[in-house]
Order: C-alpha cells, then sequence, then structure tokens
C-alpha cells in the first residue's frame, strides 16, 4: 500500500517484490504493462467507432460456440493408424486456457475402442454380485436421484508419457501434459445405490464395465465407492458428452482416469480385484528390479506451466505472467513454487481454486524478463506434504519402459530471442 495503489493487484501479477522488481525495471511502457499509449491524432483514431457498431450483429444460436477468431482445438493421436481408429488419445490444449475448468467441447477423450453412440432410453445401469437386492436402472431413474455436484480433475495415468522420449519432444503444453481435465460433475454418489442394492458381508471390491465396444472394466477398491465416487450424468451443468460417457460414468476422484469407467453398464459387487485385462496387462509401472507395481490408483501431486510454454514466443522484454495448473489426487493443492533460472531459486506463486481437494488449482506469478535466457520450472506441494519430484529422481524410480504416472516437473528453457522450448533438467 505505501505506493497507494490497490493492493489486491498483488493478486492479480504476483508476490509484492515481482511487481516491484518490474515497475522499477524501467522496460515498461509508459502507462501500463502493455497497452500502447496515445496522444493527438492517434487518439481521435481510436476514439472512432469500430466497424461492427454500425451495423445489427446477429441473433443468438439455439446452441453456442466460440469466436470464429478462435481457433484452439484438441491433439489427436492415433498409435494403431487406421487398424484402430477409436483406439488413443486426444489431448487437451491446456497452453490456450486459463483459469481452472476445461469447457466440454476441449476436454480430453481417452478411448479404447471408440466412443458408443449410445441411445439413453435403452441404457441399463446394473448393480449386482454381493448385493442383498440386484437392481437396475434406466438413466430416466438415475435422474430423479438427489444429485451432487462437485469439481475434480481427471488425468490419465498414460499423461506426459511423451515427455519420456529420449528427446524432449517440441511440441505444445497440451500435447505432452493435457490429459489432464477439470470439471463440475453432476450426479448420484454411488454410496446411494450400493446401500439401495445392500452390500453384503464380505464384499471387498468393485468390478466396474462400460458398454463401450472395449468393454473397458476395473476393480476398485469398495472403500472408494462408499466414500467419493460419483455416477456422473453432467459435466460443467449440461448432459454428459458422448466422449465423456453419456449417458453415465463413473468418476472416481484423484484416481487414474483408467478407473473413471465411460457409459457405465454395471457395477458388480466382489470380494477381490477381478484382474481385467485392463488392469493387468496395461496400467501397471515396471520398477527397476524386474518387478512392477498394480493399483496405483492416486494421481500423484503435479503441475505445469502453461504459459509461456513449449513452442511459444515471447512477445518482447518486460513483464510476462507465469501461469499454470496444479492438482493432487491426495487432496488440496497447499503451494506451487516457480523457479526461472533451473531451479536454483524459487518463489511462491499466487493460487486460486486451492480450496477444492483433486480439483486443479491455478498458479501465477510476475516475471521481469531481460532477454536472458531462462530454464522455467513449477513444483507443487500437496497438502499431505508430498513434493513434486524431479525428472532424474522419478525416472530412476522405475524400469525404462515405464509409462504411467509421470509426475515429474515439467521444464521450459526461454532462448534469448524469447522462443520457448521443451527440455529435460
Ligand atoms: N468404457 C470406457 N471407459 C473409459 C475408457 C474407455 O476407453 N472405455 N477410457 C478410460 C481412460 S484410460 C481414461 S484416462 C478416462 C478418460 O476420460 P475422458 O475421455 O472423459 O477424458 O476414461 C476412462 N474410462
Ligand atoms: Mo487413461
Amino acid at each position: 500500500m505505501d505506493d497507494g495503489r490497490d493492493s489486491s493487484i498483488d493478486e492479480q501479477i504476483g508476490p509484492v517484490s515481482a511487481r516491484r522488481a518490474f515497475l522499477r525495471s524501467g522496460t515498461a511502457l509508459a502507462g501500463g504493462l502493455a497497452g500502447a499509449s496515445l496522444t493527438g491524432s492517434a487518439l481521435a483514431q481510436s476514439d472512432a467507432a469500430a466497424p461492427w457498431q454500425l451495423k445489427p450483429g446477429a441473433p443468438a444460436a439455439p446452441y453456442g460456440t466460440r469466436s470464429r477468431f478462435e481457433q484452439a482445438v484438441r491433439y489427436p493421436v492415433k498409435p494403431f493408424g487406421d487398424i484402430a481408429p477409436g483406439s488413443g488419445p486426444a489431448f487437451t490444449p491446456i497452453e490456450a486456457l486459463e483459469g481452472t475448468i476445461t469447457p466440454n467441447d476441449l476436454h480430453f477423450v481417452r478411448i479404447h475402442n471408440g466412443v458408443p453412440d449410445i441411445d439413453p432410453k435403452q441404457h441399463r445401469l446394473l448393480i449386482h454380485g454381493m448385493v442383498d437386492r440386484p437392481l437396475v436402472f434406466t438413466v430416466d431413474a438415475l435422474l430423479r436421484y438427489p444429485m451432487t455436484s462437485r469439481t475434480y480433475f481427471l488425468e490419465c495415468a498414460g499423461n506426459s508419457n511423451r515427455n519420456l522420449a529420449a528427446q524432449p519432444p517440441q511440441l505444445p503444453a497440451g500435447a505432452l501434459h493435457g490429459l489432464i481435465s477439470c470439471t463440475e460433475w453432476t450426479g448420484v454418489p454411488l454410496r446411494m445405490l450400493l446401500e439401495e442394492a445392500g452390500v453384503k458381508s464380505g464384499a471387498s471390491w468393485l468390478l466396474a464395465e462400460g458398454a463401450d465396444a472395449a468393454s473397458l472394466s476395473r476393480s476398485l477398491p469398495i472403500e472408494k465407492g462408499f466414500d467419493d465416487t460419483l455416477v456422473a450424468l453432467y459435466q460443467n451443468g449440461e448432459r454428459l458428452r458422448p466422449e465423456q460417457g453419456y449417458p453415465v460414468r463413473l468418476l472416481v476422484p484423484g484416481w487414474l482416469g483408467n478407473t473413471s469407467v465411460k457409459w457405465l453398464r454395471r457395477v458388480k459387487v466382489v470380494d477381490g480385484p477381478t484382474q481385467t485385462k485392463d488392469e493387468t496387462s496395461k496400467y501397471t509401472e515396471p520398477l527397476p528390479d524386474g518387478k512392477a507395481l498394480q493399483f496405483t490408483f492416486e494421481m500423484g501431486v503435479k503441475s505445469v506451466i502453461t504459459r509461456p510454454s513449449s513452442t511459444m514466443k515471447l512477445a518482447g522484454q518486460g513483464f510476462h505472467e507465469i501461469s499454470g495448473i496444479a492438482w493432487s489426487g491426495a487432496g488440496r493443492i497447499a503451494r506451487v513454487e516457480v523457479s526461472a533460472d533451473g531451479g536454483k531459486t524459487w518463489r511462491d506463486a499466487v493460487l486460486t481454486g486451492q480450496d477444492r481437494p483433486r480439483a486443479v488449482a491455478r498458479f501465477r506469478t510476475g516475471w521481469d524478463w531481460r532477454g536472458q535466457e531462462a530454464v522455467l520450472q513449477s513444483r507443487a506441494t500437496d497438502e499431505k506434504g508430498k513434493v513434486q519430484p524431479a525428472r532424474q529422481a522419478w525416472v530412476a524410480a522405475y524400469a525404462p519402459d515405464i509409462r504411467f504416472h509421470n509426475n515429474s516437473m515439467v521444464s521450459w528453457a526461454v532462448g534469448a530471442d524469447g522462443s520457448v522450448k521443451n527440455v529435460y533438467a
């Protein structure tokens, strides 16, 4: 407050020290951070009506879409080409987004045998196995239950495995780390349906199966089903998109995306893990000693700087906001530190959304770039005290063919020309 300005600006551009450093740097354009200052005839011209003020605009469309000038799209990958075109991921362009919520149109997609075109009138959800009363639900029946809305991230365990290539791929942040989304999910707590069916004593696991051509199936300890697992019907206020599991999916907060079974057709109550193809041949982590981890459910604490990020170019010297996302399967994000010198010095970023457990938080901090080469990194800590590992330490903990759960730190190198590259540091 000593400079007479509203201290809330610190929340917008980062810690006081960063702002002061920037204001003192002399690289600021007169009158503001990046706006061009005007006088005389240039000012008069800028004040004239814009062309789109001179005639009426378009009527409202029945179903909205973004401006035609906005072009960011998902990055689809088809690992099996035309042999299985419906198998693979489409990454969210996280570098084009801000805040904490992923718009439904850009939610990442991971499909194992295509997106089924399910008629909600014909779809059924079965709860059976070790229960007193096997139950079958139509979608209309599910829609009559009391609803719960909660904001959670969803991350594929294969996210960031492109950063395990021998050389760092020069791709946008989203094409590397975009198998992460954050959504307000609305649905029925699974607990409510399990209690209605009446779980028999001795039951300890669940089997969840999807109605797609992959019949994707996963085992879950029953405690998670009674905890925060949702039978989700809505995403961000509207009914699920077909790619996200329409008309009904499981949403297992904080756990690897693979367990959030889409197009959910049955939940079987059982007394042990079923050992399905989706949890034996895949989604296990090989260790250096030749053994492998199975059922690593919780997603590790993680963060990525989305702006600036690889393939971008800084517009010029002076103030830049470093902005990114952080999340943890263990709960809330407690802290995100940012380094601009490859990890020699760190400072705390400002957080938003950190009050929601198992959701994406946004971090931001100001940076005064003087044209020097720099390595930008972020390091997240969650409320359980878990700290995001450095890349080398993470890689050393697994066998070389590890494909899943890469939550290690991401490094972006800024060149003297302002170009931003993906590096391993
Ligand atoms: N039935 C079914 N459920 C599924 C899948 C699938 O292919 N079929 N993919 C899983 C994987 S690996 C992930 S990461 C998430 C992705 O959810 P999304 O496509 O809504 O982002 O769904 C999971 N649920
Ligand atoms: Mo996944």
